[in-house]
């Protein structure tokens, strides 16, 4: 029998529910939990693989200081006193926390209170900088707290869904598919996407705005003085629950609807046609994340939106409201524990004495911040400049993520003291430590997390600790003791920690803070375990409620939201030398540094090199090729080389490459080394989604395509990209031949031994070089080369790892790089639960399968997780207009 375990998925905001059962052989096997509420069962392609992601490959298994294996004691000693050095030395300032939204609200609340209350300072940040900040200080500014005022229903109940900057159907599935299930049922529901990009979001969308960089102030402005001009004001709502109309309008106002579409980049015909929608709706919800959030512009961003929702009183009634969608498992939980450089805790403000005194009372606690610490930017900054002396890195990769990464990257290797708590050892960011401290990841720890709809589920751990990894919540308690502060840090575990956490939301709060979850101070061990999934509040009286705001209540000093006046950023002059847009975000089947999901041949085979999305037109202009190589260069003087990918999808001017390259996958493809480090000035957010670039194409002597059942020692090319298959790994590269020829490349970098036998073609005139090396009937390596983009089916000679080649026919056969006439190739994979590619697809869509539901009978696709039913959707398109499902 398996033993089954109730928890968190550990990847997005959504927080879906997930029970893990772990059988008599260790295997485990995830499946969605039915009765989990943002969920009801469902799981995405990456929270279906999670039992692909835990292999010990990659572990930090053990602490290590200077790169040598040492104790807990040992290491944690040196983290205490190094940390309590530097601050007798050089000030409370000088050592800083950078931390996470994957944390669970435990580890964070600990991380918390030892910088705030125990070390003094306030220089504690987290990668939610980058992804949350805008919404909280927009939250702040309009409802005077970061409370969230809707829930995942309201999309369901919602009869006009606007999606702003985000791209649901791959960055948050779960909830898309929520939200195409109740359009499916109720075809009368609206769905418009507000995105510069047709993203397979933007294939549900009834209107899709292809809104220029930043346009949004504009667009929502000038949506404001519609409603106005039309009527659609609720006066009632205004009147009675919220100050600075009047001037908001005003600054709403100003734009003639030639100027709108000048400044949006989207048509007066559209705009006319989303703002009658809008203003005749009443039930109108309004998600938005990144494109919103990362944005220099970013807090007025989100008060744009906000004043349309306030103006029409649509909040916090059942279908409306706006709803920010956290990105991370845990970025609300952070919020809560005021894990921000500008926040305090449980949602109390930093620059406010009586809150500060509070606090300090209650962890009983010898200093407190007096003011605001270096937002994530600055402190990478500061630790450039030698302000910041000792850093600790929790659960993040900054080296890869923050904005000029090669910047922090220098910053780090500069720094006298860093330490990286991760779970893997050899990310780019743990590479660079003095003391690196092995975590507990997913399945071996506990602790709560909090969802986008403020709702609090438990993770709970399902397999036992890896090696010596301990829990970040641990760590940090263990170095708050060492530091001299033993009572305070005490915790026997996660739900000591969770008690108080849950008691200081409550403490002195009188109904002042949105945030109080009173009915767990206190909580014992037993009923923490059996925690079942909530939404705050949940008062020491048991009351609780779905939404906010649907009759004022805000926490301002007069109870009254704000309008906040917003004005469009006036565009600069256009750079002639960087003429491109970077447009920067996500995929569907990879998280963010791939630490985890790059270990799943499965998620790796939906796209398994970077690439940088351009149009057509732009191309040609550029004598780009479709799969040719091209360099990006920025401002910055740094430059990276991948894959250009044409598709009309994009819009002209722009570019658009994922974030998730790395060091280890794709070391000339980090993208965030040209990303810009200009800020929000408000909110401190990095403007991740608009650097300015110049794109050309980047000639190679060579290009290769590799597969092999060993990850190669060697890689010596300026471009090189790669990806995990079952049975090894496939490799992408381009630049110049090998010193030594491409046999001895081989040989020496992937073959186990001298004595296997390698087979060879060899075209010269044409440059073409072909590898196979086999161990008895197995392929061990296969190697195509050419002067250009190499022509091999990519997922059909990686799948040929796995097979059996009895016969040297059979062996030769795979020279060709493709499967014999007639002989399936699947082409690159679209459904990655049953690994059904797009040539499968377009085949069955031939044989008469016109739509997802009948592609999915037929072969599968589309029918567990359901990720990839907008692609197949878009796949039918191509071919002929869809069949109503
Ligand atoms: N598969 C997958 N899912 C994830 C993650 C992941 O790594 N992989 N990460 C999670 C995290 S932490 C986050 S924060 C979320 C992010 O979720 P999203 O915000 O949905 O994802 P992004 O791809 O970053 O960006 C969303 C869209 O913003 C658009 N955009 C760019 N500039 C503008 C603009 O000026 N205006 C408007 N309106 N749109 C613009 C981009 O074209 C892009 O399609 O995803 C979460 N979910
Ligand atoms: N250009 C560009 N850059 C971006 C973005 C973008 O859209 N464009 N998005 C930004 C956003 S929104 C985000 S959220 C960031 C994300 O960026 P990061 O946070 O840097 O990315 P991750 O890969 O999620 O890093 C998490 C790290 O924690 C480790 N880890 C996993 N679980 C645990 C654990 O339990 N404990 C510990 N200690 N470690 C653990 C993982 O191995 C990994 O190294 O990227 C930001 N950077
Ligand atoms: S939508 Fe996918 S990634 Fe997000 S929590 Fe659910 S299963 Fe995990
Ligand atoms: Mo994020």
């Amino acid at each position: 029998m398996a033993c089954e375990t109730r928890t968190t998925c550990p990847y997005c905001g959504v927080g879906c529910g997930v029970i893990a059962a772990v059988g008599e052989a260790g295997e485990v096997s995830v499946r969605g939990d039915p009765d989990h509420p943002a969920n009801y069962g469902r799981l995405c392609s990456k929270g279906s693989a999670l039992a692909e992601t835990l292999g010990l490959e990659g572990r930090a298994l053990y602490p290590e200081v200077d790169g040598c294996r040492v104790g807990w004691d040992e290491a944690l000693d040196r983290v205490a006193s190094t940390f309590q050095r530097t601050v007798a030395e050089h000030g409370p300032d000088s050592v800083a926390f950078y931390v996470s939204g994957q944390l669970l609200t435990e580890d964070y609340y600990v991380a918390n209170k030892l910088m705030k209350g125990f070390i003094g300072s306030a220089n504690i940040d987290t990668n939610s900088r980058l992804c949350m900040a805008s919404s909280v200080a927009g939250h702040r500014r309009a409802f005077g707290a970061d409370t969230v005022p809707a829930c995942y229903e309201d999309l369901e109940l919602a009869d006009l869904v606007v999606l702003a900057g985000s791209n649901m159907a791959w960055c948050h599935p779960v909830l898309y598919q929520r939200l195409a299930a109740a359009k499916a049922s109720r075809p009368a529901m609206k769905v418009v996407v507000i995105d510069p990009r047709r993203t397979a979001t933007s294939d549900i969308a009834d209107l899709h705005l292809p809104v220029r960089a930043d346009g949004d102030i504009a667009l929502f402005n000038g949506l404001l003085a519609h409603l106005a001009r039309t009527g659609a004001i609720d006066e009632n709502y205004v009147g009675e629950h919220t100050s600075g109309f009047s001037q908001a309008l005003l600054a709403a106002s100003q734009a003639s609807m030639a100027e709108l579409s000048e400044a949006t980049g989207v048509s007066g015909m559209v705009l006319r046609q989303f703002f009658t929608l809008f203003a005749e709706t009443r039930k109108v919800v309004t998600c938005y994340s990144q494109g919103i959030n990362q944005s220099a512009v970013g807090t007025d961003k989100v008060n744009a939106i906000l004043n349309c929702h306030l103006a029409t009183g649509r909040i916090g009634r059942p279908g409306m409201g706006p709803l920010s969608l956290t990105g991370q498992p845990n970025a609300m939980g952070g919020r809560e524990v005021g894990g921000l450089a500008n926040m305090l805790a449980a949602h109390m403000a930093i620059e406010n004495p009586l809150h500060r005194a509070r606090v300090q009372r209650f962890w009983n606690a010898p200093a407190i911040a007096e003011r605001s610490g270096l937002k994530a930017v600055e402190m990478f900054q500061a630790v450039a400049d030698g302000r910041i002396k000792a850093i600790w890195i929790i659960s993040t990769n900054p080296v890869v993520s923050m904005p000029d990464a090669d910047a922090v990257k220098a910053a780090l290797m500069a720094c006298p003291f860093v330490v990286v708590s991760d779970m893997q050892k050899e990310t780019d960011t743990a590479r660079l430590a003095h003391v690196l401290l092995p975590s507990s990841g997913w399945g071996e720890k506990s602790g709560t997390v909090t969802n986008s709809e403020r709702r609090i589920s438990r993770q709970r751990a399902f397999l036992g600790a890896v090696g010596e990894a301990r829990p970040d919540w641990w760590q940090l308690a263990e170095a708050g003791k060492r530091m001299g502060f033993a009572a305070q840090f005490a915790y026997r575990g996660p739900a000591d920690i969770y008690a108080e956490h849950a008691a200081l939301s409550a403490f002195e709060n009188h109904g002042e803070r949105d945030f109080d979850i009173g009915a767990h101070a206190g909580i014992d061990e037993p009923a923490y375990d059996g925690l079942a999934p909530f939404q705050w509040p949940l008062r020491e009286d048991g009351s609780s409620q779905a939404r906010f705001f649907a009759d004022g209540g805000f926490s301002t000093a007069d109870r009254r939201a704000r309008f906040v006046p917003v004005s469009a950023p006036v565009p600069g002059e256009a750079d002639q030398a960087y003429p491109f847009i970077l447009n920067t975000g996500r995929i569907r089947d990879h998280w963010h540094t791939m630490t985890r999901t790059g270990k799943s041949a499965r998620l790796s085979a939906h796209i398994a090199e970077p690439f940088c999305e351009i149009h057509p037109a732009d191309a040609a202009k550029a004598g780009i090729g479709d799969a040719d190589l091209v360099r990006l260069e920025a401002v910055n003087g740094r430059s990276i080389i991948i894959r250009a990918l044409l598709s009309e999808r994009q819009m002209r001017g722009s570019v658009f490459v994922p974030m998730h390259w790395t060091g280890e996958t794709a070391p000339s493809a980090r993208v965030d080394t040209l990303v810009s480090s200009r800020t929000d000035p408000l909110s401190g957010q990095p403007a991740l989604k608009m650097s300015g670039v110049c794109v050309v194409r980047h000639g190679a002597h060579a290009h290769g395509f590799l597969v092999s059942a060993k990850r190669p020692d060697d890689l010596p090319f300026e471009y090189w990209a790669i990806a995990r298959t079952e049975g090894g790994y496939r490799v992408e590269f381009a630049g110049n031949p090998p010193m030594d020829g491409w046999e001895n490349w081989l040989r020496r970098s992937v073959l186990p031994d001298e004595q296997t036998q390698i087979s060879s073609y060899v075209d010269g005139r044409a440059g073409e070089h072909r590898l196979l090396a086999f161990q008895a009937d197995r392929l061990l390596a296969g190697l195509f080369v050419s002067p250009h983009p190499v022509s091999v089916s990519r997922q059909w000679a990686a799948d040929q790892l796995r097979q059996n080649h009895p016969s040297p026919q059979a062996r030769s056969r795979l020279f060709a790089g493709r499967p014999a006439a007639g002989a399936p190739d699947k082409g690159a994979i679209v459904c990655s639960c049953f690994s059904v590619g797009v040539n499968e697809i377009n085949a069955a869509a031939h044989r008469g399968c016109r739509s997802v539901e009948t592609i999915g009978t037929r072969l599968n696709a589309g029918t567990n997780c359901g990720s990839c039913r907008p692609e197949i959707r878009r796949i039918l398109q191509a071919i002929q207009p869809l069949v109503a499902e």
